[in-house]
C-alpha cells in the first residue's frame, strides 16, 4: 500500500514548502500561515504572512524540526506586507533564500537575503531584485552548477499586470483563446543578487506542440513553478489555481518548452496548492499543503508530505489530495 500523505507540523501553520537537501540533510522553507485578522478578498490580502520558519529532517518518516524564525518582514526594509512562498538556494557555502512581498506601493517584488546556514538568520539585500515582480519563485540548479530563478502567480500574484514585460496597473487577463501566460525563468546571476538575463517565458504544450490556451483551466500554469529533473529529463510542475491541481510537464532543457503530462495532485481542502518535489535519501517526496487542520480556512494552511512514484515511461503516478494518514 503507498503511504497516504502526513501533516509534518502541528503548533502552527506553514504552506508552500519548498524543500532541498543541503549539508547531507533534508531543509523545507515553507510560508508561515497566521490569522492576522485581513478579511478575504479576491487579491488574497488575508494571506497576511510576515515571517519564515526553517525546518529540517534527517528522515522523511521522522521529526520535522522547526528552527525558528529565520527573518521577519520588520528586517527587510522595502517590504510592506504579505511574505508569500519563498525558496532557499546554495552557492559556495552561503544560502539565498528569495521571497516575495508587496512593496510599499502594493506591488509584489522578490527579494534576496542572505545566511551562512541554510536555517539562518537571513539578512535582506536593502532592495527588491532588480526589475522583480510577482511571486512564488523558485530555483533550480543544473548537473553543471547553473543555477536557475523561476517565478510567476496570477490573480493575487499579479503576474497580469506585465504586458509585455512592463507593469501596467490593471488585472484583464489575456482573451480565452489566446495562448496562456507563461511563469518566467531567468539564470541567476554570478554573485546570485540579481537575474543574470532577460527573463524569458516557461512556454508549457499540448500533445500537439500548441501552447496551452488561457481558457485550458485544468492544464494551463496559474501559481507555484518548480522545476526538477529526472533521468536526464526536466520536470516543470505547478498549481492550476482556481482548479486547483497540481499539474506536470517535462522538458528538454531548463527553458523548456514543456510538453503537459498529467496531474500530480487532485485538489486538497483549501483554495490554494503548492508543492516541491525532491529527492533524499534515493526516494522521491511530494512536499504540498492542504488546510484541514484549520478546518478548511484557505489561509491557514498545513505543510504535508507524500512518496512520488514515477511510473517506467517517466510519468508521475497522480496522488489524491483528500487522503490523509
Ligand atoms: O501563500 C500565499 C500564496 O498562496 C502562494 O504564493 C501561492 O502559491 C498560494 O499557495
Amino acid at each position: 500500500m503507498p503511504k497516504k500523505p502526513r501533516h509534518l507540523v502541528k503548533n502552527i501553520y506553514t504552506a508552500d514548502p519548498r524543500a532541498h537537501v543541503y549539508e547531507g540533510k533534508l531543509y523545507i522553507f515553507p510560508s508561515h500561515d497566521i490569522e492576522s485578522g485581513i478579511p478575504e478578498d479576491d487579491t488574497g490580502a488575508h494571506f497576511n504572512m510576515r515571517d519564515y520558519h526553517v525546518y529540517s529532517m534527517d528522515d522523511v518518516e521522522g521529526e520535522c524540526t522547526d528552527h525558528g524564525v529565520a527573518i521577519d518582514i520588520d528586517d527587510v526594509p522595502w517590504a510592506k506586507r504579505q511574505m508569500w512562498s519563498n525558496d532557499v538556494a546554495c552557492k559556495d557555502g552561503k544560502y539565498y533564500m528569495y521571497f516575495p512581498a508587496k512593496d510599499k506601493d502594493d506591488i509584489f517584488r522578490i527579494g534576496v537575503a542572505i545566511s551562512d546556514k541554510p536555517e539562518g538568520p537571513y539578512k535582506a539585500m536593502p532592495e527588491p531584485m532588480k526589475g522583480s515582480y510577482s511571486i512564488d519563485q523558485s530555483v533550480f540548479v543544473d548537473d553543471d552548477g547553473t543555477q536557475y530563478l523561476y517565478w510567476g502567480g496570477i490573480w493575487g500574484g499579479q503576474l497580469q499586470r506585465y504586458k509585455n514585460g512592463k507593469y501596467e496597473d490593471n488585472d484583464d487577463l489575456r482573451d480565452p483563446d489566446e495562448p496562456a501566460l507563461c511563469a518566467k525563468i531567468t539564470k541567476l546571476s554570478d554573485d546570485m543578487l540579481e537575474f543574470g538575463e532577460e527573463p524569458r517565458d516557461v512556454v508549457v504544450l499540448d500533445a500537439y506542440g500548441k501552447p496551452l490556451l488561457t481558457n485550458d483551466e485544468n492544464r494551463r500554469f496559474f501559481e507555484a513553478p518548480w522545476v526538477h529533473k529526472y533521468k536526464g529529463k526536466y520536470y516543470f510542475s505547478y498549481s492550476t489555481g482556481n482548479t486547483h491541481l497540481l499539474c506536470y510537464a517535462i522538458g528538454d532543457n531548463p527553458y523548456g518548452p514543456f510538453t503537459y503530462a498529467g496531474v500530480i495532485l487532485t485538489p486538497v481542502v483549501g483554495w490554494t496548492t503548492h508543492h516541491s518535489i525532491v529527492e533524499y535519501k534515493g526516494k522521491w517526496y511530494l512536499f504540498h499543503h492542504d488546510s484541514k487542520p484549520s478546518g478548511g480556512k484557505t489561509w491557514l494552511r498545513s505543510m504535508k508530505v507524500v512518496d512520488l512514484k514515477y511510473r517506467e515511461d517517466g510519468t508521475i503516478e497522480t496522488i489524491d489530495g483528500m487522503t490523509d494518514e
